[in-house]
């Protein structure tokens, strides 16, 4: 059996770059659904390449480092979050995001898109994202503002770039790495439409990087104790065990340090209130968990 990784996938077939750089199109082998296996892209997989024209069977996949469903992919270290001031960014959707890259160990960064046309969701971006320990860049696709310094954060990483339908992720990419992918125009996204249809994984140049469908909603469904959502949020550890209350969810609490320190301009009231709206749902879905 040959090792590889799995480039793209779509319509049952995989499409694998195999540790001789070739190129191999397979397809899964039955067993994967019996065990509710999802071959992602980005998946390390063993196979047995097809003869000539035939495709060959991806037999195993080996053990991923980190794997998200949304967007599909496995074995990413490091997730970009695209934002731009249009589509208006959705910081609930970052936000949620951002917590199941820190679940999976990966590292974030927040990339602001579109700078040429204004410095509002830049802004935005900094006063909340850079206490929560995530580097914020501003770039532009259209100027190449910011590509240097984003390029220095993928070198040597698995790369994903993820967010709404719209913010440039695959104009980011083509200005990155100089490829041609399909971008579209933002007509067609209100429409409802999304440009890029497939997770692929791009290597070149000295980066390894994938490009995913955008999406405008993601349904929240992390399933874990609600006293753990507080660990995932850098910016309320300094005042971790100050509350009157122990533990304290930082929720709606008398004597909360956080909710101090928010009063006291300290932390941003714009992701303590968005943690609290998923501080909600953990609760729902912990109390459902076994329903
Ligand atoms: N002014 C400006 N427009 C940009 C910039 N980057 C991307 N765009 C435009 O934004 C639109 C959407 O870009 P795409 O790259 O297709 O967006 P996407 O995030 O890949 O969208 P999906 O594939 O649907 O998820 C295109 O019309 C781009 O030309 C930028 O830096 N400045
Ligand atoms: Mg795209
Ligand atoms: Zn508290």
């Amino acid at each position: 059996m040959t090792q590889g990784q799995i480039i793209e996938g779509r319509g049952g077939l995989y499409t694998v770059r195999g540790e001789d750089k070739n190129v191999y199109v397979l397809r899964a082998k039955k067993k994967f659904r019996r065990q509710h296996m999802t071959p992602l892209v980005g998946d390390y997989v063993l196979f047995t390449p097809g003869e000539g024209e035939e495709h060959g069977w991806l037999e195993e996949i080996l053990p991923r480092k980190s794997e998200c469903l949304r967007p599909p992919v496995a074995n990413i270290t490091l997730l970009v979050l695209v934002v731009a001031c249009a589509p208006a960014p959705d910081w609930l959707l970052i936000d949620k995001l951002l917590l199941g890259a820190r679940m999976q160990g990966m590292d974030a960064v927040l990339a602001v898109n579109k700078c040429d046309l204004g410095l509002q969701a830049a802004q935005t971006a900094q006063r909340d994202y850079a206490q929560a320990n995530v580097p914020v860049i501003c770039v532009s696709a259209g100027t190449g503002e910011g590509l240097a310094e984003l390029r220095a954060q993928m070198q040597g990483r698995t790369v994903c770039f993820a967010g709404q339908s719209g913010v440039g992720k695959s104009t980011l990419l083509n200005a990155l790495l100089g490829l041609n992918l399909q971008t579209g125009d933002i007509s067609r996204i209100e429409r409802g439409k999304h440009t890029t249809r497939h997770a692929s994984l791009i290597e070149t140049d000295g980066l390894r990087v994938m490009d995913t469908p955008g999406f405008s909603l993601l349904e929240f469904e992390q399933v874990m104790d609600p006293v753990e959502l507080m660990e995932y949020y850098p910016e309320f550890a300094p005042y971790q065990g100050c509350c009157r209350f122990q533990p304290c969810y930082h929720g709606s609490e008398p004597g909360c340090a956080v909710q101090q320190a928010m009063e006291a301009g300290a932390i941003s009231p714009a992701r303590v209130k968005r943690y609290r709206e998923l501080l909600e749902k953990t609760r729902q879905l912990w109390r459902e968990r076994y329903d």
